[in-house]
């Protein structure tokens, strides 16, 4: 959609269609320049409705007949829209003829050339821009698709469901023909047509069903595909172990593709991925990269129950699907990581981007609903919001009913549901009506306002020993502030996770007023009111609170602990979660100060020997510590820091990471050495772990050598760079050269990029690293401009673009905020750019100043006047549009 804003969809406007489409018989002559599309659709009116003429979806499309029942009638074309006067008959076959042109499509959604071959995106609405039909989700149609193409240039040719034909043709051309038989919405519709080789494997589930798995890639990237098909056998086995639902196809294909708006996407049995979320060799993935691909690939064969099998009703329910499926995948990733401690690890990366990504998008003019109520641009709202805090949704509904009630409301779900396209109420309804004694049952409507208000809530916990009474008052209040188009909110029910801890460490027995007598050292309170009060009795010494324990609800914790209470948690709490988040609390006191005083931070001895205690602890998880020692990210403090100086922000944390690289550097060192893998690479969480803490330890140990002029250390990781056998220590140790502007940082990067070779993957890594590293006076951000000069850059391959910008926009906010608006100047031309070839990309991009409003001057004017002058371009697109409208409107 080009030019002017795309009208307001509303939620509320929400109606059934007129019209479904049982069968659609799809025949492609397929062709880069032009491809033709003949369908043939049988098609139903709903005879509860008047009757309405038929509209179908249809976008850059070139229209060659239209026959009902073999006739040629009449249509126009309206509003984007193909209209036809209702044919006589309540059932019918409509022919439709069309061209589309895949290697003009920039945009990448409907049918698009990435290389040599072509590969389609339809979700959420690219199926109008391959032929018109009714492209909503609750349409749901079988198909038959006839793929014809040129054998030497299209050897593969595949779409959703059972291959059931193949051939040969005149003219040097083959075909296949591939019906799948589960009805489905035209978003998980897709097809491939690509010369490709395949890995392929066999597995034969409980009932004694075979099925055929295969992974489809480039020529020459075969071996980097074991980690994906493992984690596809093991997500396999997990859905049926975990809520007994079996793979339901004969065949279940991933195919990947250098060219792609997202990470990967769920079709039908035809699952298409980005090859960031498939291919991985030690030598080119890192840690990160094997984990990233376990947890998409099992998200998207998640979704073929949660979001195939059980679809949604309009797209205002998305998070019906990805809420849901994220919470699966985080489920599955946890469950596979083995140990508890590597579990929690797990829960703090998960909340960590919660934090970084959603709390930020609730806070600014994006901020919208779980269950948004309007939207211009659909694509604009697969947002943390519906994925992220979708899944904290899920998972609190889970903490309320337990983990047996979670597996029967799924049960329940499904035998209401399946082939069906439903509501986020029908999910809430099923998990509640399958434990109707549970408090979610109970406080249901209440319960649901976590779909429909925005923001995140902010809980204040206020605790009261009263050594006479031995009792220990806790007063929980909620508030959650206003925003954008929703003023007034009301309280939300909170599950509140929680123990108390002894100033001695020990956990405390808990009884509340009126029980019998104590139940274990950790409950559940749940906060139903604007405030309530919870008084344990038999407290017989001072205690201190530890409050949602796992992250047990989405909500800013204000608990008032200071630095005493902090480092008791920090060394003794049961709650691993609360020990990492106790140590970044002590950190953001201190760059708090720092940042509202002189700028550095003082760091006391008591926190300095709390850090080496965790560093040194004989019993802690390396991975644990990794994440205990490092501060939360910029752009998560620039929420609890306001009025937001990225600047001073920066500084702050810069001088925390100088104090504790030199008071700890005999520590670092021991650890770096104690860090050493010496067994072959394994992906797994205990070999990361060691990879992790090695690593920070040597970026400290870098970054205190090149404040000191010493040369040792700058030399030991020069030297990783060139020797390393995985990419995690290569880039880590190239990483820890970058980020300290240490001199060989340039000579590392020259032999990077030379061991990267053509491989496009490991090259978006040598941009990354340099787009993300630490700002120094400026420096990087000039390499920014640069290497948008380098011949290895395109703004046409979404990984190489995000590899840049999304780098220096998102990730990394100094660089970006500059008080000569030189980065919003950039951010600007760059959206424009982007914005005439892929809307879906820009739109991204233009997110970066969702909070200029909390942004102090001069960044705030400057960030102003630059989404202004987007907003003033006369052709943008719908997507860009709704950003930076909303943007100027939060003001
Ligand atoms: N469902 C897709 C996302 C589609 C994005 C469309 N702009 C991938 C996923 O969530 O699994
Ligand atoms: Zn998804």
């Amino acid at each position: 959609m080009r030019e002017g804003s795309a009208p307001l969809i509303r939620r509320e406007d929400y109606t059934a269609p007129a019209y479904t489409i049982r069968q659609a018989e799809l025949t492609f002559d397929l062709d880069a320049a032009k491809t033709i599309v003949a369908s043939k659709l049988s098609v139903q009116r709903d005879t509860a409705q008047d009757k309405q003429p038929l509209r179908l979806h249809g976008e850059d499309l070139n229209l060659l007949r239209v026959l009902v029942d073999g006739q040629s009638v009449a249509f126009r074309h309206e509003d984007g829209l193909l209209v036809l006067e209702a044919p006589e008959a309540d059932s019918f076959t409509l022919e439709i003829r069309n061209t589309i042109a895949p290697e003009k499509n920039t945009q990448l959604s409907g049918l698009y050339a990435s290389g040599s071959g072509l590969f389609t995106q339809c979700e959420a609405e690219g199926f109008r821009r391959i032929t018109y039909f009714l492209d909503r989700p609750d349409v749901m149609a079988t198909f038959t698709v006839t793929l014809r193409a040129d054998k030497a240039k299209y050897p593969v040719l595949l779409s959703n469901g059972n291959l059931v034909g193949q051939g040969e043709l005149d003219g040097g051309r083959h075909f296949a023909v591939w019906n799948d038989p589960f009805p489905k919405p035209s978003y998980l519709f897709a097809l491939v047509a690509a010369d490709l080789v395949r890995r392929e494997q066999r597995v034969t589930s409980r009932s004694g069903q075979e099925h055929l798995l295969q992974i489809y890639v480039k020529r020459g990237d075969l071996e980097k595909t074991e980690h994906a098909m493992n984690s596809l056998i093991a997500s396999i086995i997990w859905d049926e172990h975990r809520f007994g639902l079996p793979l339901d196809l004969e065949r279940f294909m991933i195919v990947a593709v250098d060219d792609f708006n997202m990470g990967a996407m769920e079709n039908k049995g035809l699952n298409i991925f980005n090859t960031k979320f498939v291919l991985a060799s030690p030598a080119t993935a890192t840690d990160d990269d094997f984990d990233g691909i376990e947890s998409v690939v099992g998200h998207e064969y998640f979704h073929n129950w949660t979001g195939n099998r059980i679809t949604c009703r309009d797209w205002f329910q998305l998070s019906l699907k990805e809420g849901l499926t994220v919470f699966r995948d985080q489920e599955f990733s946890m469950d596979m990581s083995g140990s508890a401690s590597a579990r929690a690890v797990r829960r703090i990366a998960d909340v960590s981007s919660l934090r970084e990504r959603q709390f930020t998008e609730d806070a600014g003019a994006m901020a919208h609903p779980v269950r948004p109520d309007a939207y211009q641009a659909i694509d604009n709202f697969y947002t943390p919001t519906i994925y992220e805090k979708g899944a904290e949704v899920v998972r609190m509904m889970h903490t309320l009913v337990g983990r047996a009630g979670f597996a029967a409301g799924m049960k329940l779900y499904f035998q209401r549901h399946d082939g069906q396209a439903v509501t986020c109420d029908d999910f809430a309804q099923a998990i509640a009506d399958a434990n109707p004694d549970s408090t979610l049952a109970q406080q249901l409507p209440l319960f649901k306002r976590w779909y429909s208000q925005a923001g995140t809530p902010r809980l204040q916990a206020r605790g009261q020993w009263d050594a006479d009474n031995a009792t220990y008052t806790l007063t929980l209040s909620q508030h959650t502030p206003a925003t954008p188009g929703q003023s007034a909110k009301q309280p939300q029910l909170l599950p509140v996770r929680m123990g108390l801890v002894g100033r001695d460490g020990q956990p405390v027995a808990l009884q509340l007023q009126g029980e019998a007598g104590a139940a274990g050292t950790e409950r559940v309170l749940v906060l139903t009111e604007a405030e309530q009060r919870f008084v344990f009795t038999g407290v017989t010494q001072d205690v201190v609170p530890s409050l949602l324990r796992g992250f047990s609800a989405p909500v800013l914790l204000d608990d008032g602990l200071g630095d005493a209470e902090l480092l008791v948690l920090l060394a003794h709490d049961a709650d691993a979660f609360n020990r990492w988040e106790a140590s970044q609390r002590l950190a953001v006191h201190r760059l708090r100060a720092a940042v509202q005083g002189s700028g550095a931070v003082q760091l006391d001895e008591a926190y300095l020997g709390a850090l080496r205690a965790l560093l040194l602890d004989p019993v802690l998880d390396p991975s644990f510590k990794a994440r205990a020692l490092q501060l939360p990210v910029e752009t998560y403090l620039a929420e609890l820091i306001t009025p937001v100086d990225p600047q001073r922000i920066h500084a702050a944390c810069e001088s925390w990471l100088d104090q504790v690289a030199a008071c700890l550097q005999a520590d670092w060192a021991a650890t770096f050495d104690a860090m050493q893998v010496r067994e072959g690479y394994r992906p797994d969480a205990t070999q990361s772990g060691q990879r992790a803490l090695a690593n920070l330890a040597l970026a400290m140990l870098v970054r205190h050598a090149v404040a000191t002029g010493d040369a040792v250390w700058p030399g030991r990781a020069f030297q990783r760079v060139k020797d390393a056998t995985n990419m995690t220590d290569r880039l880590g140790a190239l990483e820890a050269l970058v980020n300290a502007h240490a001199p060989l940082a340039q000579p590392a990067l020259e032999r990077f990029l030379a061991l990267a070779g053509t491989e496009a993957l490991v090259v978006d890594k040598w941009f990354q690293v340099q787009a993300r590293a630490a700002e120094k006076d400026g420096r990087v951000f000039a390499r920014v401009r640069q290497l948008l000069q380098h011949p290895q850059f395109t703004l046409s391959n979404p990984n190489r673009a995000r590899s840049v910008l999304s780098s220096l926009v998102m990730f990394n906010p100094a660089a970006f905020h500059r008080s000569d608006a030189a980065g919003y100047v950039l951010w600007a031309d760059m959206v424009i750019a982007l914005d005439a070839a892929n809307p879906q990309l820009a739109s991204r991009i233009a997110r970066a100043l969702d909070r200029w409003t909390a942004l102090a001057e001069p960044y705030r004017s400057a960030a102003r006047e630059a989404i202004a002058r987007v907003a003033a371009s006369t052709r943008l697109s719908g997507d860009v549009r709704e950003i930076v409208t909303r943007a100027l409107d939060a003001a």
